[in-house]
């Protein structure tokens, strides 16, 4: 009888234990982003999860969340979220941060980049440390940095080749500094949840928008509501998986390498395969319908001197420091 008793103390907590041990072994963290499941984004995130879990022999792995499901929505909370632990990981673009993290704006002024090279140069170097660390101090851990990419303009109403055919424009925009690049050119700008933008569009809500081809207009299906675009690159945004402090400062040393390294390789393939669909993408785009202008270098211009003003109020939010260091990094680049 006594035996037996102890047997059967000595069975529970084994299996106590054991349960325990395996909760401890298998951990499913959350990672939230703001686009949905067909996009890059997502296969960028999926991508992590796989090497996590792989790395980690199913130690660790993320349940990835669309559509700021976890954020109630908004796709400018996930950040604020993540800075104070609520949210594990995160995939969102520079924009999405701005509220929280000013700074970030500097990614996206108006026609600081001209091509890929001066954005890798930038993200690779210096300026990309530069903004980790800023990153940092509000609690959020950058992994790697991946690409949502050039924003290009659609609309409903008219081809766009130059400032004056964007006046009057209603224009659905992410966040607050396209609203004062959407006022230098004359247009009616609107802030909107993306998740609400393709409805708004398809009823008539808003005329247009602005988004990278391979990362968001592609896989949203944006052609279905939208007839004309032209790729006046105004704005360049890219997308990081971050994590929170909470989170990272409980791994030891050597998960947080299996983390970094699944993050960073996970971000390569995006930034990979974004690149390929904006590539193919603008013929892949006339063949569903939509009337696609690409403007000239001259045309270009027009763009730049016209969004000067927006660039100009958003440098001094950012800091004449940190816009410098981009730009140097930029001009050092061809
Ligand atoms: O909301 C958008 O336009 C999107 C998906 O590109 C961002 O998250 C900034």
């Amino acid at each position: 009888m006594k035996i037996s008793k102890l047997g059967a103390i000595a069975l529970s907590s084994a299996v106590a234990c054991f349960a325990l041990f395996s909760q401890a072994q298998a951990e499913t963290l959350r990672l939230s982003h703001n686009t949905g499941d067909t996009t890059t984004w997502h296969k960028g995130a999926e991508k992590f999860n796989e090497l996590l879990t792989a790395a980690t022999d199913e130690a660790l792995s993320v349940r990835i969340f669309p559509n700021a499901t976890l954020s109630g929505g908004d796709q400018m909370k996930q950040a604020e979220m993540v800075s104070r632990g609520a949210l594990d990981f995160v995939v969102t673009s520079a924009i999405n941060v701005t509220p929280l993290v000013p700074e970030m704006a500097v990614f996206s002024l108006p026609y600081l980049y001209s091509n890929y090279e001066q954005v890798d140069a930038t993200t690779g170097g210096e300026p990309g440390k530069q903004m980790s660390d800023i990153l940092a101090a509000h609690d959020i851990v950058v992994l790697a940095w991946g690409e949502n990419g050039f924003r290009e303009v659609t609309n409903n109403v008219h081809p766009i080749k130059t400032p004056a055919d964007m006046e009057g424009l209603k224009m659905r925009v992410a966040g607050p500094m396209y609203i004062d690049v959407m006022n230098a050119l004359g247009a009616n700008p609107q802030q909107m949840q993306w998740t609400e933008t393709f409805t708004a569009l398809q009823q008539g809500v808003v005329d247009g928008q602005e988004n990278p081809i391979g990362a968001v207009i592609i896989p949203q299906r944006v052609y279905e509501v939208q007839k004309y675009l032209t790729s006046w690159h105004y704005s360049y945004d890219p997308i990081f998986i971050g994590v929170s402090k909470k989170r990272w400062d409980s791994f030891d040393d050597a998960t947080k390498e299996k983390v970094r390294e699944a993050a960073v390789e996970a971000m390569v393939y995006q930034k990979e395969i974004t690149r390929k669909s904006t590539e193919e993408g603008i013929a892949f785009l006339r063949e569903k319908g939509m009337e696609v202008y690409e403007p000239s270098a001259d045309e270009l211009q027009a763009f730049r001197d016209a969004t000067q003003p927006a660039f100009d109020t958003w440098a001094a939010k950012v800091g004449a420091d940190l816009v410098k260091s981009f730009q140097e990094t930029v001009a050092a680049t061809n």
